[in-house]
């Protein structure tokens, strides 16, 4: 049976030219510095986003989490939103594994920090205080709908990040879908970040990997945290070439899906037992509310299964649903009849 695998954009499979790259991949051992698709992986990234440089890692978690070591040391502080994923789903490896004191600051539902409540949060010289050293943001912001942050408040946490003499990192798995929405080029969002990070794991559809980019003393301390961490890995070009595609094949379509998501939040707005507010959707994840329908998000989800149709109970009586490349707009309107019969 077919399914519309809405769960998540790290479901997508990797693309025929993306199997065939792989396949005939030039490799060598990355752990010396010898794959010469890693090299090109990570000279692309760095171009894209404006940086010096740039590492390929395993994952969007280990990207977060090599950031935050080389620019925290131990105990002292990172402030983020409360509902960062690397607050929320990174299982506390700063603290778990760095020793890094995590600091949240309520996120805005448009993704933000109040400029305020940051500025407030950022530690003064005391002895009794950790030390702050790093604010996290997220773009797009995940758990709260997928919304991107545009340049001129990314500007403003600069300038304070700056004024304090302290880090900005920016978790952008889905980076460039923030950038389709905003209609500005990547690197726009990532000028004021001392490290930024992006996954080709998700709406660029390759099968494994992020970037983190920043300075070149920044990825030469990353690379040591790399390796620590286990995510040093030999002939990675066979993964690299398919992130070498992504680059070069999936960013422009984002669009696609993300008007996709918008064909789905506003047929979803339209079936009673379902509260979504559709506006709020400007990239490829939607939330809704299913409390009014009587089911619940696990309920409904099971239900949608047996139609064809594969969503995220993302809380009792939430779902989540993201749209990607393998999700066409007739795929979004079988999706919305399977939600009318199982609601009927
Ligand atoms: N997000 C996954 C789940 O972990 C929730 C998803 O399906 O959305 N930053 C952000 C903003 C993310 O959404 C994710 C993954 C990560 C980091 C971690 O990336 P990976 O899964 O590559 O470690």
């Amino acid at each position: 049976m077919r399914y519309v695998e809405l769960r998540s954009d790290t479901m997508t499979r990797p693309t025929p030219t993306m199997r065939k790259a792989m396949a005939e991949a030039e490799v060598g051992d990355d752990v010396f510095g010898e794959d010469p698709t890693v090299n090109r992986l990570e000279t692309m990234a760095a171009e894209r986003l404006g940086k010096a440089a740039a590492l390929f890692v395993p994952s969007g978690t280990m990207a977060n989490l090599i950031s935050q070591m080389v620019h925290c040391g131990r105990g002292e502080e990172m402030i983020l939103g409360s509902l960062a994923h690397s607050f929320y789903y990174e299982q506390g490896g700063s603290a778990a594994v760095a020793s890094i004191h995590p600091r949240t600051v309520p996120n805005q539902p448009d993704g933000k920090l109040s400029l305020n409540e940051l500025e407030a949060a950022i530690r003064s010289d005391n002895i009794h205080f950790p030390r702050t050293r790093m604010i996290a943001l997220e773009n797009t912001h995940n758990l709260c709908g997928g919304v991107p942050l545009e340049p001129a408040y990314l500007r403003a946490v600069g300038d304070i990040a700056r004024g304090h003499g302290i880090r900005l990192h920016i978790d952008g798995a889905r980076l460039f879908n923030a950038a389709a929405a905003l209609g500005v080029p990547a690197r726009q969002l990532a000028g004021e970040a001392d490290s930024i990070s992006f996954c080709l794991s998700k709406g660029l559809a390759a099968p494994v990997g992020s970037l983190v980019c920043g300075s070149s003393d920044f990825i030469q301390e990353a690379r040591r945290a790399r390796k620590v961490l286990g995510g040093g890995m030999r002939q990675a070009g066979i993964l690299a070439a398919a992130g070498v595609v992504a680059l070069n094949e999936m960013v422009d379509r984002l669009a696609e899906d993300h008007a996709n998501a918008r064909r789905l939040a506003e047929g979803l707005a339209d079936i009673s037992g379902l509260v979504i507010d559709p506006g709020r959707y400007r990239t490829n994840i939607v939330y809704f509310d299913v409390v009014k329908s009587g089911l619940s998000a696990a309920e409904l989800v099971a239900a949608l299964q047996k139609e064809g149709v594969r969503m995220l109970a993302s809380g009792t009586h939430t779902l989540r649903a993201v749209t990607h490349y393998e999700v066409t707009a007739v795929d979004i309107d079988f999706t919305l009849k399977a939600m009318t019969n199982v609601l009927r």
